[in-house]
């Protein structure tokens, strides 16, 4: 196999097993011609990049059904308002400056931008998602991010000071036309700023839900700086963010147009020094990744022997591989709970749990609920005291498999 990034001959350190689509969240009657690919995670020593082998057709995951809304987690929605108040005050110092944002979802980040009355515009796929962010007044095309849309928008809106991502660079293949497409857009001294769950927690959490169809690279400043350096662009700065379990945030900009912040060297050391760039780190993720299995499939045999119930919290993307790769089904986990209702009175893709209403949840009183969005622990636990209260126990497996007490 080779990288995509580079072409260098590379192999999977693993496989998580056969896997359907993470969030093809399926009717009954679609169980016989369910689609699944092989999930199998490779690093390539070269350039640094962690990926997945194989990838479905991204029309097959992005569509006019995307059943994904950011504003399903309020903590998002503040981040991202956080987030437009930093770019803003740091890049945003023109006159009648243009914003874009690659991946805009339902319009959560532009949003902001938006009601400041801020040119922007967001390019976003999945059409369900993309009406909705018009519905919120944030001006969206519907289509994949390519450099003849880069063409298109620099004739209608004029180059970009800033083109934004949140959880989106990290699901696009072919990065190389990212970058060709950025090109076309951004004005010469504009930024590329992107944020994305990064490698280094993943490791250090076990955290092996992040890898799924969508999540093509986990990246690390390594990598962002070796697929992007071949196009002409530099990492300038950096930061940490507590964001979907541990994300990094990069800025880019055109090599040698801003100063590199002190940050960038400083993470580039630090990654050295936890060994992502050695083939060795990723035999123990693995290992890593087999315990957790083992003890989440021995306390969830455990309760069921003991007779208790147990239901699974947010039918997360990130569910579909702890479930199929733990062989955890119906037997295990009575239901999924989730607000969205696009997933509500479907099934979780492969395993086949019920997902319901959160409002069955909360007239329930289930013994156990397995916390599948354990990245947005805080603002769960806030919501749902009456669970505690009421005798219901959390069982999380990331950072490690527990039940909290
Ligand atoms: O990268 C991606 C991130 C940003 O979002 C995408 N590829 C897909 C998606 O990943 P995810 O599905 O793992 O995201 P979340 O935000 O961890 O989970 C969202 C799901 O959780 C939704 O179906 C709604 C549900 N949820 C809930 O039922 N109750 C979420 C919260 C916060 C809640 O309180
Ligand atoms: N930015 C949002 C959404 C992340 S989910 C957030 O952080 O919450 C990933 C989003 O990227 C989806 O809405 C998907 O439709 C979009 N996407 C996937 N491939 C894309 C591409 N090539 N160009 C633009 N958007 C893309």
């Amino acid at each position: 196999m080779n990288c995509r990034i580079c072409g260098s001959s590379t192999a999977p350190f693993m496989s998580f097993g056969r896997m359907p689509l993470a969030n093809g969240f399926l009717r009954e009657q679609e169980f016989s011609s369910e689609y699944f690919y092989e999930l199998q995670p490779m690093f390539c020593e070269t350039c640094h990049t962690f990926q997945i082998a194989e990838q479905p057709a991204p029309e097959a995951m992005f569509h006019g059904s995307y059943p994904f809304y950011s504003r399903t987690s309020c903590a998002m929605v503040e981040h991202f308002g956080r987030y437009a108040q930093w770019v803003g005050e740091r890049y945003l110092d023109g006159r009648d400056p243009l914003v874009a944002e690659i991946g805009s979802n339902d319009g959560a980040l532009l949003e902001y931008f938006a009601k400041r009355s801020v040119r922007h515009i967001g390019i976003e796929p999945s059409a369900n998602v993309a009406e909705e962010a018009r519905s919120h007044g944030v001006k969206t095309l519907t289509a994949f991010f390519s450099s003849d849309v880069a063409e298109a928008l620099a004739i209608e809106e004029g180059k970009a000071d800033v083109i934004l991502a949140a959880n989106v660079m990290c699901h696009i293949p072919d990065l190389g036309s990212v970058a060709s497409a950025v090109d076309i857009f951004l004005k010469p001294e504009g930024v590329l700023v992107f944020e994305d769950p990064y490698l280094g927690d993943m490791l250090a959490k076990t955290s092996y839900d992040q890898i799924y169809d969508e999540h093509v690279y986990i990246f690390s400043c390594h990598a962002v700086n070796s697929i992007f350096g071949r196009s002409g662009l530099e990492v300038i700065d950096v930061q940490a963010l507590p964001t979907h379990g541990g994300s990094m945030r990069y800025v880019l900009a055109r090599c040698g147009t801003r100063p590199v912040e002190a940050a960038v060297k400083e993470l580039m050391e630090a990654e050295k020094n936890l060994e992502l760039h050695l083939a060795d780190r990723y035999d123990r993720f693995r290992e890593q990744c087999e315990t957790s299995r083992t003890q989440l499939r021995a306390l969830l045999g455990r309760l069921k022997e003991e007779g208790d119930r147990v239901v699974g919290y947010a039918a997360t993307s990130k569910s579909t591989t702890v479930f199929n790769y733990c062989e955890i089904g119906p037997d295990e986990i009575e239901y999924i709970s989730d607000t969205t209702p696009l997933k509500q009175g479907r099934f979780s893709p492969g395993m086949h749990i019920p997902v319901r209403p959160h409002e069955d949840f909360a007239a329930d009183c289930p013994g156990y609920a397995l916390l599948l969005a354990w990245n947005h622990r805080d603002e769960i636990m806030k919501n749902e005291q009456e669970f505690y209260s009421n005798g219901g126990r959390w069982i999380v497996f990331v950072p490690q498999v527990e039940i909290l007490s």
